[in-house]
């Protein structure tokens, strides 16, 4: 971090300043002094400092980072990629993962049927909304904990772990079973939410937020990690841009740039940035190659039906096809 002082700094404030910067945090603070300004150079442990309090100083002109914000996240601090193992599933080791189901659980017989289809077709976890969160406080809402019991039947069903998204720091103890436990685009920010799901022994998978920057996801990840829990999934899946012939803008710069920045593992959703059913095959083609660990697809049975996102869901018969080309694709681009 570097700090430069305002002209007419006194060596006597110089020097309260410094030792307050080195006592207060892990941190040797280097002085240059020029013939115009004194620039503090700050080595060490700068995670914690707080840049708004060192600006409120009335000696400081300016600071600026030159190390990123976040340090668990950071593949600076650990440049081996994670692994998350969850069953006989592992996230992140350089297999293709594919998560598949439908938006919303709606019954029993729907959720089993899409269950069996998509682990035919190799699909290694179910994806199924039980809490939705809608735009319309009038939109179906989902079956919530019924819909957590029968992703449950599912699960005894077919044996595929099941990942759904949590909505409030309320039901985490009826989220116990779950596999992977999904924080929405909506609530990349709820840091408490984050903070919780930190104290857990359990995947996150957590989405980026629909005009949330590459760096503010990453600090979202850091609050899971500092809190304790350092099995966290990052999933890109789509931001909000000036275009309006797509739901969302699929930011396929963001795989690699999480991949550099960071060890976690990367999934990315098309159907939501899409939300066209037919644009689900190319994007997901598109983030396989640019380096995505795996996909996380909506997948229905009777799309034209469905209670939420019918139109960017695909059948099981499209997903069968879609992961065909998947697995070949994977085969080419990973040896
Ligand atoms: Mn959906």
């Amino acid at each position: 971090m570097i700090i430069v002082l305002k002209n007419g700094t006194t060596p006597e404030q110089l020097r309260e300043f410094s030792d307050r910067l080195s006592s207060q945090y892990q941190v040797q603070v280097n002085v240059w002094r020029g013939t115009q300004s004194t620039v503090l150079g700050l080595l060490g442990d700068t995670h914690t400092i707080d840049i708004e309090s060192v600006e409120a100083n009335e000696i400081v002109e300016s600071v600026k980072r030159v190390q990123e914000p976040y340090k668990k996240a950071n593949r600076a601090f650990h440049p081996n990629d994670t692994v998350i193992p969850v069953g006989d599933a592992k996230i992140g080791d350089g297999s293709l993962q594919l998560i598949a189901g439908p938006c919303s659980v709606e019954s029993e017989e729907q959720i089993v049927e899409i269950a069996r289809r998509v682990k035919a077709s190799g699909a290694t976890f179910l994806r199924g909304g039980a809490f939705k969160p809608r735009t319309s406080p009038y939109a179906f809402q989902g079956l919530r904990e019924e819909g957590l019991r029968l992703l449950l039947e599912a699960k005894r069903a077919t044996g595929l772990p099941i990942v759904t998204e949590i909505m409030s720091v309320s039901h985490i103890d009826l989220f116990r079973d779950v596999d992977v436990i999904q924080i929405g685009a909506r609530n990349m920010q709820n840091f408490e939410l984050l903070k919780e799901v930190g104290k857990l022994d359990k995947p996150i998978l957590l989405k980026r937020g629909l005009a949330n920057t590459i760096e503010e996801t990453l600090m979202s990840a850091e609050y899971i990690m500092s809190s304790g829990n350092e099995k966290v999934i990052l999933c890109e899946r789509g931001i909000r841009t000036f275009e309006t012939y797509t739901r969302n803008t699929l930011d396929i710069s963001a795989i690699p740039v999480f991949k550099k920045l960071s060890h976690l593992p990367v999934i990315v959703d098309p159907s939501h940035a899409s939300g066209i059913a037919w644009m689900v095959e190319p994007l997901s083609m598109a983030a396989l190659a640019a380096g995505a660990d795996g996909l996380i697809i909506e997948v229905h049975n009777d799309p034209q039906h469905a209670r939420s996102d019918g139109a960017q869901s695909i059948t099981p018969a499209r997903f069968d096809a879609l992961a065909r080309k998947l697995f070949t694709l994977h085969r080419a681009v990973r040896g």
